[in-house]
Parts: C-alpha cells; structure tokens; sequence
C-alpha cells in the first residue's frame, strides 16, 4: 500500500500530475534519462506502458533502468498480461468497463491475478473507462470499447457510479494516447459531481498543453495524465514543469 498512501497523502496538497513514458516510443535507451527529466520537472509518478509492443524480458530492463533513475513512484499502466513486470513499485490493475469484450473487463484480470500475487507487486484497482474520440486510437480499438459520448456525458457518470459502487478506487477517463482532443469538460464535471471525492478521478489522453490540463483540473479531476508531449519536445525537464506547476497550483 505504499504507493496508494504517497498518492492519498499528495491529494491532499493538490491535484497530481502522472507522466506516461512508452518506452516504445521514447526507445528503450533513452527513457531512463526522461524519466529522470520526468521528476526533476515536478511529476508526482511515473506511468510506464503502451497498448502494444512493452513486454517481457526489455520491459522488465527498463523498468529497473527507470527505478535506478527516479525517486518518485514508478507504476505499470498495462495494455494486455504482457505488461506485468515485478520491478515495479505497483500496478494500475484495470478493468476496461466499457469494453465489448469481457477478457478487457475480467479475464485478463484473472490470469494476471496468481502473476501479481506471486511478484507481490502492489495492486491499484482502476476502473477505466474510454470517451470520444478514444474510437480514434489504439486503447479504443484494441480494447474493443464503446467510447462514451460527448453528447450524454450522463452514460459516462453511470458507468462511474458503477465503478464506484464495485469498489474501485480509481476511474480513470481516457481519450486515447494521441487523441485528437482530451475528454470533455462536461463528461468530467457529470462524472465528478457522481462520484464526489472518492474514487479519485484520472483523466489522460490528448491533453497537449497546461491550460487544458489546468482546465480539467477544474472540470474535477485529481489526477493527469500525459503521455505524448514528453515524446514531442526538447526540453522534457522545462515542458514538464509547465504541467506541473498549472496542475499543482489548482484546489481540489
Ligand atoms: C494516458 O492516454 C494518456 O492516459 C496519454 O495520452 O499520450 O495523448 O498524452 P497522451
């Protein structure tokens, strides 16, 4: 429960700020030395993961590399059973409930469930859930989702209350890596307003620069989550303490 009480004792200071680093797309190399960049800018913890591609014995590799290069917490975010590895500190155990598949709602769940235990990897149970225009990327398509509408964000706060009721602690509202646009305001604020303060609420995808990460923040997000802008810039370092500062900055 180690990461779960940092995450818990950050909250009350003030929203968080996840970096997504996707070692296939950073290269395997070089993402020890973002990573380093990732918390010198200010990121509360560091997601590693990707839909396709991380796996196995290199992504255990660089899982350590980042845990030698980094203090902050270092936590799987995995596309499929293949990314599991037991040099991190936890794992974001998702269950995608708006699949139409239920091996992405239960069944990877369960085969990854004897893995986890036996690497005594902490567990963070997290419930996830894609939006518009999540049909446009890979988590959408690969997970076989419904993406929730922008016109009914009502669906989307139902699915959260759901998840909610389940027991989850976190939901996390995805638009997709390198999506188009981040989830809408309004499907976060319906979302907020019926979960209220707990499970926590993740919002990731498409989220470019810091007003829009500071006005989701605003819409009632506690935690954000970027991924792609680490991959686009020169400066990680500077970029990320951008995001941070606008995020840190907001009440919750
Ligand atoms: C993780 O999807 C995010 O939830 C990352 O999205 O790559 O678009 O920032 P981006």
């Amino acid at each position: 429960m180690k990461v779960w009480r940092y995450i818990e004792e950050k909250l009350e200071e003030h929203p968080l700020y996840f970096v997504l680093i996707d070692p296939d797309e950073t290269g395997y190399d070089v993402a020890p030395k973002v990573a380093e960049e990732v918390e010198e800018g200010g990121a509360d913890l560091i997601l590693i993961g990707g839909t396709v591609g991380v796996q196995g014995e290199i992504l255990d590799s660089v899982v350590k590399s980042i845990k030698e290069s980094v203090d902050i917490p270092v936590v799987l975010f995995p596309g499929d059973i293949s990314g599991i590895s037991k040099y991190a500190d936890a794992i974001l155990y998702i269950s995608l409930l708006n699949s139409r598949n239920p091996y992405y709602i239960s069944g990877v769940q369960a085969l990854a469930a004897p893995i986890l235990l036996r690497y005594g990897l902490e567990v963070i149970p997290t419930a996830y859930l894609i939006t518009e225009p999540g049909q446009e990327t890979a988590a959408g398509w690969v997970g076989d989702a419904r993406p929730l509408p922008r016109r009914k964000p009502s669906l989307a706060a139902t699915y959260a209350l759901a998840a909610k009721f389940i027991g989850f602690r976190m939901v996390y509202l995805e638009a997709g890596s390198g999506a188009s646009y981040p989830v809408d305001d309004g499907i976060i604020s319906t979302v907020k307003r019926a979960i209220g303060d707990f499970p926590y609420l993740i919002v990731g995808g498409g989220i470019r620069d810091p007003e829009t990460a500071l006005s989701k923040v605003k819409a009632g997000a506690d935690i954000i989550v970027t991924g792609t802008i680490v991959e686009l810039v020169d400066d990680v370092r500077k970029t990320v303490r951008r995001f941070a500062d606008a995020i840190h900055s907001a009440t919750r």
